[in-house]
């Protein structure tokens, strides 16, 4: 039985995100045509392409039953440390978000206290070990919406950006991925070591599992709850992202690449180690092929 199954029972009062949410177009991209596309080549080798903007998919999405028009947001946001950014965090996420679901991981400051203050509806979760993916993990089985967003506490993901991960989801997409790198994207966060080797990570993952990601170590995402079972993460730390990345590619979910910018971290010292992490991330790598893919129809059979 699956946890997270769709719920199109909608009461009037819940968010409305099409209608509430169409930006108007800044420039000469608005939010939906600022969408990239991506090309992933599922494990049967057909090209699936979602064209966002155009509201024409060439393929549909896999895991599409009966989602909701107006979907129920969660928002997962791993913690450590990070009450001073807090403030800052929470000040640009959407008020009609269904949920958000703070993973703490045993922070020695008072970040669980000022949640509670700035938003008493948060949902505290706890993490059984240590690492950022450890605390997603949880994170996502403490999830109640139909629609999961991962956002970082430092202050360099911008909540104002959620709606357009959601659009792009309401197009059609399994997964929203965010990247810095296309168009309309850009960060002031990474360094250039970091993003050397997220580059060069990027090239392999993109060769090994021929996939076109602009952008593989990136926080930033959004899914639809129901893609929890290809995704299921069991690994610990800063590969996180990754893994999820291999994971949706293999079992052809229709991923679409959004924009995003990147801010600084506002207080505090980033937690990654970028020789270490980017160890991990290699490993993940090469350990994923030799793992079976969970396919679409897994899902299917245990959705509803
Ligand atoms: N719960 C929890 N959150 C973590 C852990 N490590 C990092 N985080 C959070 O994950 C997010 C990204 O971490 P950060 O240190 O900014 O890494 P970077 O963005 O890759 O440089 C931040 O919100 C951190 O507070 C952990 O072990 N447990
Ligand atoms: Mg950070």
């Amino acid at each position: 039985m699956m946890r997270h199954s769709v719920d199109s029972a909608h009461n009037g009062a819940e968010p409305n995100w099409a209608a509430d949410h169409q930006r108007p177009a800044s420039g000469d991209a608005g939010a939906t045509t600022a969408l990239s596309t991506l090309s992933i080549f599922a494990a049967n080798g057909h090209a699936r392409e979602l064209r966002a903007g155009t509201g024409v998919n060439d393929t549909k999405p896999i895991l599409d039953q009966a989602r909701p028009k107006t979907p129920r947001v969660s928002v997962v946001i791993p913690t450590l440390n990070e009450a001073k950014n807090l403030p800052h965090v929470f000040a640009k996420l959407p008020s009609d978000i269904y949920e958000i679901v703070l993973v703490d991981g045993n922070s020695t400051d008072d970040t669980v206290e000022v949640a509670r203050e700035l938003y008493p509806d948060v949902r505290i979760v706890g993490q059984s070990g240590r690492g950022k993916g450890n605390a997603l993990k949880a994170g996502f089985n403490a999830c109640r919406g139909d629609i999961i967003v991962m956002l970082d506490a430092d202050g360099s993901a911008d909540g104002t950006e959620i709606p357009r991960f959601v659009e792009a989801l309401l197009d059609g997409a399994d997964f929203a991925k965010g990247s810095r790198f296309v168009e309309g994207g850009g960060s002031a966060d990474i360094t250039r070591l970091r993003r050397m080797g997220n580059a060069f990570l990027s090239g392999l993952v993109n060769l090994l599992y021929r996939t076109s990601y602009s952008d593989l170590c990136y926080g930033y995402n959004a899914f639809w709850a129901s893609c929890l079972p290809v995704i299921s993460v069991d690994c610990d730390g800063f590969e996180v992202e990754t893994l999820i990345n291999i994971r949706v590619a293999k079992a052809g979910l229709v991923v679409t690449e959004v924009p995003s910018f990147e801010l600084d971290r506002i207080h505090g010292e980033s937690n990654l180690r970028t020789f270490r992490d980017g160890f991990r991330v290699l490993k993940t790598i090469v350990g994923e092929l030799r793992r079976e893919p969970i396919g679409a129809s897994a899902v299917s059979a245990t959705a509803g």
